[in-house]
């Protein structure tokens, strides 16, 4: 058996501010805590766990897609390429593709070096011939590919619609940002949940169980501990609703009573009502993507969707 090639480039990312951007946030009106707070350890396992919910069709809508579509996704991405996948948390979806693509190179970008690390290794034993170069940064920064063979085709994968939890002008931003990172006749394999019934949505992110209402107020639990605030859950409750206008699912936590928070040496006054807004997540007409691609310099090449059109994958061209 051969040995398999690990390569792990930390390019250092920024610490992310979390007691500046928090209290920023809460200065706000409305009150704000950016999305990316979610993914402390606990967070990270409450979401794994939203992924295999009932009503959170997205991650085995997307699987199911990959799985079916697989072969025609090869021939648009080309054999023997250079596989980066941007934010490489979730391993079941990488190893479909890297079953049917078959890859001379795997680059997964991640900006937890601790996860990285260990995904790596585990992929490493089952796929000993693959050559791979990890990459521990913010792929939503400005950042270069640290290996760059001329000779391979290049293709990205960014799975799961986590484009949907930047608003458009920044997802642009970031698929031309993309783009220049791949280089001309590249590709992008992108992930992107579809508009649909509001019903179906509103209980996706509402889930019987409560392990997202659980994810939500977890970032209050992760603000006490890292920031020393007094935040009491009980005061909170979690709020999930599409708001048609924006077509986003938005995630709120309310106050169910007037109190005071501190937080960082600083306090907070909530009344009756008044809500934490913790998250976006824009869906997208297969043709409200294609602009979006359109307007980032991409072209759309092909999509899939499933029967019942609730999720689609897009293949854009650079
Ligand atoms: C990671 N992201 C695409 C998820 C979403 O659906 O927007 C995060 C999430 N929020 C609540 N449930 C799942």
């Amino acid at each position: 058996m051969s040995e398999p090639t690990i390569h792990f480039y930390d390019l250092h990312p920024p610490l992310t501010d979390l007691k500046a951007e928090v209290l920023t946030g809460l200065s706000g009106q409305p009150k704000t805590i950016p999305p990316k707070f979610f993914y402390d350890e606990y967070g990270s396992q409450l979401f794994a766990q939203i992924t295999e919910l009932p009503e959170y069709y997205l991650t085995r809508t997307e699987i199911a897609i990959l799985q079916e579509h697989g072969e025609e996704m090869v021939s648009l991405l080309g054999n023997e390429c250079l596989l980066v996948e941007l934010g490489s948390g979730s391993s079941q979806k990488i190893r479909l593709l890297l079953d049917a693509l078959q890859p001379a190179v795997y680059m997964p970008i991640d900006i937890s070096k601790k996860h990285l690390w260990q995904s790596v290794q585990m992929l490493a034993i089952d796929y000993p011939d693959l050559e791979i170069h990890a990459v521990c940064t913010d792929y939503s920064g400005q950042f270069h590919l640290p290996y760059h063979p001329d000779n391979k085709p290049k293709a990205a994968f960014f799975p799961g619609s986590s484009i949907g939890n930047f608003d458009p002008p920044h997802a642009q931003e970031l698929l031309q940002q993309v783009a220049q990172l791949l280089g001309s006749d590249s590709t992008l394999l992108i992930g992107v949940d579809l508009k649909k019934d509001p019903q179906r949505l509103n209980a996706a992110y509402n889930d019987a169980t409560g392990v997202t209402a659980a994810f939500n107020l977890n970032l209050l639990t992760r603000i006490n501990r890292e920031l020393n605030a007094n935040f009491e859950l009980s005061r909170f409750e979690h709020q999930a609703f599409y708001n048609e206008k924006p077509g986003r699912m938005e995630m709120h936590l309310v106050s169910n009573t007037p109190h005071e928070v501190k937080v960082g040496g600083q306090t907070f006054e909530f009344v009756t009502g008044e809500n934490i807004h913790t998250e976006n997540s824009y869906k997208y007409t297969v043709a409200q993507f294609q602009n979006l691609a359109n307007a980032a310099g991409l072209q759309p090449e092909q999509v899939w969707i499933d029967p019942a059109e609730l999720f689609s994958v897009h293949c854009l061209r650079v």
